[in-house]
């Protein structure tokens, strides 16, 4: 999470002329709400041309070669931990799962090429989501996959990116984005850590994720992260085709219990959560049946990350939605709920080790708080910083943002 860590917005040359909230502001009572109001016939029709050897193109991700391209650039060049022990490696199975979301458009899978070359050099894409801020809900390009060649860095490319998706969007009459970093830039609506649960712990030692703690020995680690073979919730099983629509009103129920969520469409839901038989897993979601209805539901995605020294992978599961019954009691049970996903997300432990994943990641986010420590999640150095473009939304609490008292 390098970066400016300094909350003066004169030090952001870029980000000062963008429509996002300043540092300092946030106090002050204000609505939520744009920033700035404009026309799609004031957009626009052409992109900002480029510095001289360099084009504009978009990328085909259903063609495997240039998928392929977008993989390279990423694995080589896109984000690593302060260290540079490890970098995130995006399987062409995830890069399509997470860019061609229902609504996808191939003008939002934005690169730039060398023009005698050829060479992908630098990238930027967007999904259109529906997210809801506290009681208002908007269409919004979630940006992602923003990367620039090592070799081109510091020279200001990356706004000419942001600009032109930007640009993109509100051509489609978009107005709104929504985007993550590890980085501080004016200025984050919520602020989550990262939280990491090792499954293999030797393996996470070897390379240097794990340091073996003060006085302890492998063995005890070993054992201290060690998890049954089988799950114990009565009534789990995978997630199917036949259970989106109650998974969504589930989800739906769920979600309202936070100020900021995305509104999951059925379709939305199929491709978030189903996985694809016919690739290799990069979603595992399953739901708990009883006496025919959908009463708990969980999901987990696995997103590779390069170990830089020695050319093998961590797989990596990242706890992704979830939602149940238990918290939807009224009025609201914590104890019940503290219980009800602390037996959930073991099972989801038991399940990512199952499926070969080497440590399960988390954040400090919706109702986590109430099962990290007791699932032997320790804190990590990450912090997420969740942003807006185009909205001020008084600030969102990172922690544990529901909007019931935990
Ligand atoms: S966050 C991951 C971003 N990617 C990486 O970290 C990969 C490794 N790094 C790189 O490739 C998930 C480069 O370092 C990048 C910057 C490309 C990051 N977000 O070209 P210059 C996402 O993909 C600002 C936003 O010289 P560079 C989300 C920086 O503060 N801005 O830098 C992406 C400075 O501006 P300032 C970032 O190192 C969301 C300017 O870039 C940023 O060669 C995008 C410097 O540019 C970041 N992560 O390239 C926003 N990192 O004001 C979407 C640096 O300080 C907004 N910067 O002078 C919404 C658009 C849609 C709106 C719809 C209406």
């Amino acid at each position: 999470a390098s970066g400016k860590n300094v909350k003066d917005m004169g030090a952001y040359k870029f980000w000062q002329t963008q429509p996002v909230p300043k540092f300092g502001e946030e106090g002050a009572k204000v609505e939520d709400g744009p920033l700035k109001m404009q026309k799609v016939e004031d957009i626009d029709k052409e992109p900002q041309p480029l510095v001289a050897g360099f084009e504009w193109v978009t990328v085909d991700l259903m063609d495997d070669g240039e998928i392929k391209e977008v993989y390279e650039l990423l694995n080589g060049h896109y984000v690593e931990d302060d260290e540079a022990m490890f970098r995130f490696n995006y399987i062409p199975e995830v890069l399509r799962w997470a860019m061609m979301a229902p609504g996808w458009q191939r003008k939002y899978h934005i690169g730039v090429r060398a023009s005698q070359s050829r060479k992908l050099v630098a990238f930027i894409s967007a999904i259109p989501v529906q997210i809801r801020v506290r009681d208002k809900t908007f269409t919004s390009s979630e940006v992602n996959f923003l990367c620039v060649h090592k070799k081109l860095r510091g020279k200001r490319l990356a706004p000419v990116l942001i600009k032109e998706v930007t640009r993109i969007s509100n051509l489609d009459g978009v107005w709104q984005g929504l985007y993550t970093a590890g980085v501080v830039l004016p200025r984050p609506v919520s602020t989550s850590r990262y939280y990491h649960r090792a499954l293999n712990w030797k393996k996470l030692h070897a390379c240097g994720f794990s340091p073996l703690p003060a006085g302890s020995k492998p063995e005890y680690q070993v054992r201290k992260y060690a998890l049954p073979e089988t799950t114990a919730t009565k009534g789990l099983r995978e997630m199917q085709d036949k259970d989106v629509d109650a998974v969504v009103g589930l989800l739906k129920r769920y979600l309202g219990r936070y100020n900021m969520a995305p509104e999951f469409a059925a379709e939305e839901a199929r491709h978030w959560f189903l996985p694809k038989k016919d690739s290799k897993q990069v979603i595992w979601s399953y739901v708990v049946e009883d006496n025919g209805k959908i009463t708990d539901f969980f999901s987990f995605f696995c997103v590779e990350s390069s170990i830089i020294k020695n050319n093998d992978v961590l797989r990596v599961a990242y706890l992704f939605y979830y939602a149940s019954e238990a918290g939807l009691s009224e009025p609201f049970d914590k104890p019940a709920l503290k219980t009800r996903l602390n037996a959930l997300i073991n099972d989801a432990l038991i399940l990512a080790k199952r499926a070969k994943l080497d440590v399960f990641n988390a954040l400090s986010l919706m109702d986590n708080a109430l099962f990290l420590e007791q699932q032997k999640f320790g804190a990590g150095d990450g912090q997420l910083h969740y942003y807006l473009f185009n909205y001020r939304a008084s600030p969102i609490s990172g922690g544990v943002n529901a909007k019931n008292q935990l």
